[in-house]
């Protein structure tokens, strides 16, 4: 081990040192703007500038004390989405714009211009229902849907703009003197940060001096308001105090502090509203570092002057400010305006595109451990799960897999024969996953380094060299992958012949990528290092890592010359990085608490766009008690992504460790995933085509209960299963709450049923994991487990079916040959649907363009609420042939159950229960 790493890992030995990060009482920017907003100097619209270039409406807006002109465009978005640029109408150089996240350009509506009276400017959609009402003076905007105000912008005066000035030194006294948007006499020029910013022994020296940018939103009558990952939060958004904003800047933050707001791994600038009756969004499209506050004013009703004999009451709307601030840029944002849950998952996957469809093994169980040895530690921990009987997918290497951190490579000693261990997995129908970080290590016998070096594929400092940081290889220079030529390259290197000893059952994981740099400010990158196209790191450091990863799913789609989907997970990300493959938590801690926040943390990433998701189960860092490992693969196994994970000096805990007992719960908890992956992979083909999370926030599926709002202990996995794991010790009973006064829901176990619209008392013992199907649901299962997914591949189906409280439910079920974009190309796919209605469960078509050859036969199904005995059951195929079948029915349970069907998954067929 290398003397830098050593001293980094005792470092990390103990809990976050919060003094390495800012708060934002220590952001120059953040004082600068509330500094300029006490001042409360306001913005106009210049009316007689409107004009209509190509698809937008163009007007200026002037500050009345800067008088420095800005150029606003807002355009229309198919879907019901508005866009609003703000930039200087002549800007000393470009402004960042963020590319590559916006899937294409957005097709633009037309908006009409309606008469407004003489101080304002109407644009509406061609419908009419939406429109855009902008006030000249002071400037806002409020949109409006049916004549209702939804949301309305710059109400607060908070619009902010440092437009780009020549450096300070240059200037002449008398620019001086008219520069008055912020104070930049000397005394407050160290404070206000404006060319130079220090933090600790850190100096950040800004070559374009200020130029941040803020704007404040007004929702009305929304007090609920979710998003803006990463944060170890609660899944509702909190009001911000003074001085305590929601940061977005991705940071490297080891056993990151929980109920916090500062800024983990990865940033998703996009928050939802939800109040009864409506959903919208902002998506605030920009990769700076950001803050956002936010202020629920709640309803009050008071009393008027008295004018007459009787006080007339007027009630004053709730609304929840949010005030967004970065530190550069321009202002892009987009205003989506739902009006449900849905349309508003779709209108932001139309900007940032869907979650990737998975390789089906990675919806399986991933073993992972800082660090599996060698080879004979990975054959011997493949070997115990087989011995214990426990399914799993992948095994995972960490660093220590490489020859001293230097990723591609494969340390000789410790993995001699990488090729012959990945036959070995491959021979159980199983598959690797390597770690590959984006720091490089400066080494004149490394190829990666030689060649990225040769050229000019670092980040670089300020003097234009290669900019050096220290990593786990020591002294790294950092790959800049905003430069599409580096990216072009990097994807290069997974190429079968480049990528040494890899094989297509090697899969890849993407770590330190917020960058993390050992030494830096703040654990990552100086903001005035430079990327391609001299931009600083400051405009785009937290899309860095969605870089990293696009590149390298792209390097292992090439590799196999287009026709595998790969599989990256990553731990830095940005808005649209579900494009790419799977985020998890980082570095949590074996703790309850962290098991319990892993819920929160999940709903929000799920809502913003990335529903492949996970965090490390029984938590990387510490020593999980046997209880809460338990536990976590019970939680885990119904979480989207499901990685077993721990940190180096850990005890080793493979499932089989903590006794006999506590094996068969962690394999049943596992075969429980495994049986429910049809279902899963059906619902992953359902965020990938229709933009619907996986993992659901219960608002999202009862839009219009309040009790559901700020929901956070149980979920939904699409709209049948509820699940609520135990994140208690000795826990003997949980609370289950049951939504909707129409529904039904059914104990996956027991088949125990509940009206919903009640909190429910469940006892629950080391064994039971809280898992309920909404009634009017049909979830389709495997009845046998294999070793691995692959094993699955042929066995038979059993469908569980929940009635609703009108006896009748509807289902579905996608497959595919689980590795391939035949599904895309050749339309090699079943898409098959389930509905019971008045007693007949028919299997039809859900999508005709699909075809795919599957032998697998519906073998089991199960009825879940059926009241009456039937006196026969009859299978009706297509050809017309019926067939008695032999059925039990329990009546306690009201249950009833057909076993030993051969019903071909693929043909159309009835079930006629009578
Ligand atoms: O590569 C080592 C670890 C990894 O196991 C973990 O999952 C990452 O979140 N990595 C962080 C770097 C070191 C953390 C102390």
């Amino acid at each position: 081990m290398e003397a830098a790493e050593k001293e980094e890992i005792s470092v990390k030995d103990e809990a976050v040192d919060k003094n390495i990060f800012r708060d934002c009482n220590r952001i120059a920017f953040y004082r600068r703007q509330k500094q300029w907003l006490s001042k409360k100097s306001t913005y106009q619209v210049l009316l007689d500038s409107v004009t209509t270039v190509e698809d937008s409406t163009r007007f200026q807006i002037i500050n009345e004390a800067s008088k420095v002109p800005l150029l606003a465009e807002i355009y229309g978005i198919e879907g019901n989405i508005f866009r609003l640029k703000i930039n200087e109408e002549s800007p000393l150089k470009p402004r960042y714009e963020v590319p590559d996240v916006l899937t294409s350009k957005p097709s633009t509506v037309r908006l009409i211009p309606c008469s407004g009276d003489t101080g304002s400017l109407i644009l509406a959609d061609e419908k009419g229902d939406l429109k855009c009402h902008i006030t000249a003076n002071p400037f806002k905007v409020d949109l409006v849907s049916e004549e209702e105000v939804v949301m309305s912008i710059n109400s607060l005066g908070q619009l902010y703009f440092e437009h780009l000035q020549i450096l300070h030194k240059q200037r002449t006294a008398k620019e001086n003197e008219e520069e008055t948007s912020v104070d930049t006499s000397q005394e407050n020029q160290e404070d206000l940060g404006l060319w130079e910013e220090k933090f600790g022994k850190f100096v950040d020296i800004k070559a374009n001096g200020p130029s941040s940018i803020g704007l404040d939103f007004s929702l009305h009558e929304f007090e609920h308001l979710y998003g803006i990952p990463q944060h170890a939060e609660s899944h509702q958004l909190k009001n911000t105090e003074d001085g305590d904003a929601y940061r977005l800047y991705n940071l490297d933050v080891y056993g990151y502090q929980i109920y916090d707001k500062m800024g983990i791994y990865g940033s998703v600038p996009y928050l939802l509203a939800h109040k009864l009756g409506r959903t919208i969004g902002i998506f605030w499209l920009n990769a700076s570092e950001t803050l956002v506050e936010i202020n629920t004013e709640p309803a009050v009703e008071y009393t008027l002057t008295q004018i007459g004999p009787v006080a007339a009451k007027q009630k004053a709307r709730s609304r929840t400010h949010v005030h967004w601030m970065s530190e550069s840029g321009i202002i892009d944002f987009f205003m989506l305006t739902g009006p449900t849950p849905s349309d508003v998952f779709r209108q932001y996957s139309r900007l940032t595109g869907t979650q990737a469809m998975p390789p089906l093994f990675s919806l399986g169980y991933h073993q992972c451990r800082w660090n599996y040895e060698d080879e004979q530690d990975v054959k011997a921990v493949d070997a115990g799960f087989d011995e214990h009987d426990i399914p799993y997918d992948a095994m995972w290497l960490d660093i220590e897999h490489t020859e001293g951190k230097r990723y591609f490579t494969w340390d000789k000693k410790r993995f001699p024969n990488p090729k012959k261990m990945q036959e070995l997995l491959r021979s159980k129908k199983r598959k690797l996953v390597v770690i590959s970080d984006p720091h490089i290590k400066i080494d004149p016998d490394y190829s990666v380094y030689v060649k990225a070096k040769e050229q000019g594929f670092f980040v670089r400092n300020q003097e234009g060299e290669d900019f050096e940081g220290v990593c786990w290889p020591g002294l790294s220079s950092y790959l800049d992958f905003t430069n599409p030529k580096v990216r072009e390259w990097y994807s290069s290197l997974f190429s079968f012949p480049v990528y040494q000893g890899s094989t297509d059952i090697l899969f890849l994981w993407n770590d330190m990528n917020e960058p993390s740099v050992f030494r830096g400010p703040e654990q990552t990158m100086q903001k005035d290092a430079i990327h391609h196209g001299n931009w600083e790191h400051r405009e785009l450091h937290n899309i860095y890592g969605f870089y990293h990863q696009m590149a390298t799913a792209e390097g292992l789609i090439q590799r196999s010359k287009g026709k595998e989907r790969p599989f990256v997970l990553t731990r830095s990300f940005f808005a649209g990085s579900q494009k790419y493959g799977a985020v998890w938590t980082g570095d949590n801690t074996a703790e309850w608490s962290y098991l319990k926040i892993s819920i929160p943390m999940l709903l929000t990433l799920s809502i913003t766009g990335i529903s492949f998701c996970g965090a490390d189960i029984g938590g990387f860092i510490g020593n999980p008690e046997t209880e809460l490992l338990v536990r976590w693969y019970q939680a885990g196994a119904y979480q989207p992504f499901f990685r077993g994970h721990a940190t180096m000096n850990t005890k080793r805990r493979e499932p089989w460790l903590f006794g006999e007992e506590h094996t068969r719960l962690i394999r049943e908890a596992i075969r429980e995933r495994y049986g429910l992956l049809p279902y899963w992979y059906s619902l992953f083909y359902h965020a990938h085509v229709a933009s619907q999370p996986v993992m659901r926030p219960l608002w999202v599926e009862f839009p219009n209960e309040l009790k559901t709002f700020d929901v956070e202990d149980e979920y939904m996995l699409g709209s049948a299963l509820l699940v609520h794991p135990v994140t208690e010790p000795k826990a003997t009973t949980v609370d289950v709450f049951l939504p909707g006064s129409n529904e039904v829901w059914y104990d996956c176990k027991t088949f125990a049923y509940w009206e919903g619209g009640c909190t429910v008392k469940i006892p629950v013992a080391l064994d039971t994991i809280p898992v309920f199907q909404r009634g009017g649901s049909v979830v389709p299962i495997k009845t046998t487990v294999g070793k691995s997914t692959g094993w699955m591949t042929e066995s038979s189906y059993g469908l569980r079916v929940a009635l609703s409280t009108k006896g009748s439910s509807v289902g579905e079920l996608y497959l595919d040959d689980g590795h391939s974009f035949q599904y895309l190309h050749q339309q090699q796919f079943l898409h098959r649907k389930f509905s019971f209605c008045s007693s007949v469960l028919i299997n039809s078509s859900a999508d005709q363009r699909g075809h795919y050859p599957s032998k697998c036969v519906v073998e089991q199904i199960l009825v879940l609420g059926l009241r009456k005995e039937p006196s026969s059951v009859i299978t009706h195929s297509s050809d017309g042939k019926d067939q008695p079948v032999a059925f039990m029915y329990c009546a306690k349970t009201s249950t009833l159950s057909l076993k030993k069907l051969s019903l071909n998954i693929a043909t159309d067929w009835e079930v006629r229960i009578i």
